[in-house]
């Protein structure tokens, strides 16, 4: 290789989590050139779990120059040279998966359950899947010798932490970027601890950048000069915010936002199984899933059927300690997070739509909310509209197809929408008027590296996953 190998350091158990992390910059942790920090905690328990250098724009300028000084040469690299190093990090990912997905739990509060065995599979499976494109690059379809962008500066929330990042960082590298990349400030420790996995694969210096901090390095690091792409998950508000920003300039932008997929359960639709659907739609990771669904759209004559297999449903999920293997329902991510949910869940109560909640006893510390549903939800109501990113559920009906993908499509969001039905051609005649960048038919939140994935209207624009994916982060 063109590069200098760092070598690899010994790597530590981040399970007895160090106190403190610096800023992952051009190879190196350092602290933040003003020296500040802040604090992670655990949602469940709400104790420090460390503190993290806090990124200025001075250090959003150094890691953009580090990673600027690393772009030449692993663009240049043959495509079958950076998969090599994509396939380290992947085998990596899976090798370190346990104490990774440990991390995740207790710095995002969701399930050990899903951590193991949802977001750390698919964290392998993107790095290895765009691993397998990057000397496949001229054969994507996109004519022949597609070019990187040059720097990617990504900003990414806190509810998939490392599942966002692999999104954003496994198809920048394929396609020969380097990256600087702005977790969360409530997740920001699996960050690090890729960058970890980033010296223990020898990747060379600079092609990675993470800085830690809050929305204003996020702010710094999308308006920054020098950086080509920019790509952002997070809320619509803010990608609004970014989308105005950019403007004027020459970035190139993807932008993830939010949403309020429908789910649709027509009455052939077996009941057990859409039941089981609708609480992987919206009680997965707590409802915090911008693809969730978070509307229950059922066909009238089976209404009472389903409300009442759901509710019978809900009162078994267990609701604790998010370590624990049996739990289902971990903690929300932070208390601005559940002060958001409170807030929305009683702008639903005063509006008139009614609340049932599971019945389950709360933990005294951390932050937690029951899973929850609303039904006599008209249309105009708030928790019809707006995404509450929590474990609740507004429950609409409606009498025929055409009712149904009218309801469906009444929303400034188009990310994700479902249907349960036994017919095949109503899977197809319905997914094809549904306005929603992905639809399931009788599953949900299926996530996969091969399929692009993404939003319409408000949701958001651009592709991540699949070939789609890396056209985000080529000039073609
Ligand atoms: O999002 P923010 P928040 C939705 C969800 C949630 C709401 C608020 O409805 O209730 O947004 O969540 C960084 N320039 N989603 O406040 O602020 C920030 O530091 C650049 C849906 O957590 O958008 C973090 O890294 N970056 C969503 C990231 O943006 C900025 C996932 C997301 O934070 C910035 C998360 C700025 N001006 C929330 N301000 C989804 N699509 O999945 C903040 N950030």
């Amino acid at each position: 290789s063109a590069f200098e190998y760092a070598p690899a350091p010994e790597s530590r158990s981040v399970v007895d989590i160090a106190p403190s992390y610096g800023l992952f910059i051009d190879g190196e942790f350092g602290e933040a050139a003003d020296g500040k920090v802040f604090k992670t905690v655990s949602p469940s328990s709400e104790e420090v779990l460390s503190e993290v250098a806090r990124a200025s724009a001075a250090d959003v300028d150094r890691a953009v120059k580090a990673a600027r000084g690393a772009f030449e040469k692993w663009a240049a690299l043959p495509g079958s040279e950076r998969a090599k190093y994509l396939f380290r990090i992947a085998r990596l990912i899976q090798e370190r998966s346990r104490e990774l997905a440990v991390l995740e739990t207790l710095d995002n509060g969701k399930p050990i359950k899903e951590t193991r065995d949802v977001d750390l599979p698919l964290v392998a499976a993107h790095f290895f899947y765009y691993a397998g494109w990057a000397d496949k690059l001229d054969h994507a379809g996109y004519g022949p010798d597609p070019r990187p962008l040059g720097v990617a500066g990504q900003v990414i929330p806190w509810n998939f932490p490392l599942l966002m990042l692999a999104w954003k960082i496994a198809p920048a590298l394929a396609a020969g970027n380097t990256v600087v990349l702005k977790p969360a400030e409530t997740t920001p420790l699996s960050a690090l601890f890729f960058a970890d996995i980033c010296r223990q694969a020898g990747l060379p210096k600079g092609v990675v950048n993470i800085l830690t901090g809050y929305g204003d390095a996020g702010e710094a690091l999308v308006s920054h000069p020098d950086v080509d792409k920019v790509a952002f998950t997070g809320s619509t508000a803010v990608g609004k915010a970014i989308a105005r920003q950019v403007a004027g300039t020459d970035k190139k932008v993807t932008l993830e936002l939010g949403g309020k997929g429908a789910n649709i359960v027509f009455d052939d639709a077996p009941i057990d199984q859409a039941v089981e659907g609708i609480v992987t739609g919206i009680f997965f990771n707590q409802g915090q899933v911008c693809c969730a669904g978070s509307r229950l759209l059922v066909q009238e004559s089976v209404h009472d059927e389903v409300l009442d297999a759901l509710k019978r449903r809900l009162s078994t999920l267990r609701l604790g300690d998010p370590l624990d293997k049996n739990t289902d329902i971990g903690a929300i991510n932070s208390a601005e997070q559940l002060a958001r949910i409170t807030a929305l869940v009683e702008t639903g109560e005063s509006e008139g739509a009614q609340r049932w909640s599971a019945p389950c006893d709360l933990p005294s510390s951390g932050f937690w909310f029951p899973p929850t549903l609303f039904t006599d939800v008209t249309q105009a109501h708030t928790v019809a509209r707006d995404e509450i990113f929590g474990p609740v559920l507004s429950v609409l009906t409606f009498r025929t197809p055409d009712e149904a993908v009218a309801k469906a499509n009444n929303s400034q969001y188009g990310l994700s929408a479902g249907i349960w039905t036994e017919k095949g051609s109503r899977i197809l005649a319905v997914a094809g008027k549904l306005r929603a960048g992905v639809v399931w038919a009788n599953t949900f939140n299926k996530l996969d590296p091969t399929s692009p994935f993404g939003g319409y209207k408000e949701s958001g624009y651009g592709r991540e996953g699949g070939r789609h994916g890396l056209e985000a982060y080529l000039d073609v």
